[in-house]
């Protein structure tokens, strides 16, 4: 299997819900080669785009098979690399395949890397208004990895932002760090961001940014990327 689900879930809640869809390569001895070893490989051949491609109609073919089997869908967000942003049908390319399966888009998220807003901003900007004038949702990824600026907390015309998961925990390990993301999930609370924190892997972390005033989480703690068939047994 190549795709896995992660799942996302609220504190306030106690429930999942959603996931992130994300790959995992196998070697021939069947070992796993994690994503920061084949994604910079597959980005610089071009292949990371088949990729996505695949990802994001598995996930959502797997959505019509909920709705088929008469569950009620998860909201289920695929990652875009930010080739497919070189792009200028990229739009109207999601879109002639999202229709294909007759579903409704709020249970399709995006999440587009922090990284995609340094270069061309106002062309991806563009591109994002109109995903989610279709009605999918977006969300910013690996918040706070790079050179984010304050400024493009307000320009990013995005529904979520996923707190990088190392700045997190490199954060909440000191005072002043600590603090940076209060202010951070206060004044992204302010602007009505949902906001989700990635890389949770202890209560201890969880109770903090929950009190810091963010719900959603995503990881170890709850669950490791698990093969779909797995996450539809237990989620
Ligand atoms: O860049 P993005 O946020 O999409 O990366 C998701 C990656 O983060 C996945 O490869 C996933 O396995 C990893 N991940 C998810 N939760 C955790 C966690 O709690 N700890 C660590 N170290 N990695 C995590
Ligand atoms: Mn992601």
């Amino acid at each position: 299997d190549l795709v896995y689900f992660q799942p996302k879930v609220s504190v306030s809640e106690h429930c999942v819900v959603g996931a992130e869809a994300l790959t995992r390569l196998q070697n021939e001895d069947g070992s796993i080669i994690p994503p920061d070893v084949f994604i910079p490989v597959l980005e610089s051949s071009g292949k990371i785009l088949e990729l996505d491609w695949y990802v994001m109609r598995f996930v959502f073919s797997k959505i019509r098979d909920w709705l088929d089997e008469g569950k009620k869908p998860q909201k289920i967000s695929v990652n875009l690399s930010k080739i497919h942003f070189y792009y200028d049908t990229l739009v109207d390319d999601i879109i002639r395949e999202f229709e294909k399966h007759q579903i409704s888009p709020e249970y399709v998220e995006f999440e587009i890397t922090e990284s995609v807003f340094f270069e061309e901003a106002d062309l991806i900007i563009s591109k994002i208004e109109r995903l989610r004038e279709y009605g999918f949702k977006v969300s910013v990824d690996d918040f706070g990895a790079g050179y984010s600026s304050l400024n493009l907390i307000g320009i990013l015309p995005v529904d979520i932002i996923k707190l990088d998961k190392r700045f997190v925990k490199n954060s909440l390990g000191n005072k002043k760090g600590k603090d940076i993301i209060k202010g951070l999930i206060s004044i992204l609370n302010e602007i009505d961001m949902d906001i989700v924190c990635e890389g949770i892997e202890t209560k201890e972390e969880e109770r903090i940014v929950y009190e810091f005033g963010c719900d959603s989480m995503q990881g170890y703690l709850y669950d490791r990327p698990i093969p779909v068939s797995d996450y539809e047994k237990k989620y």
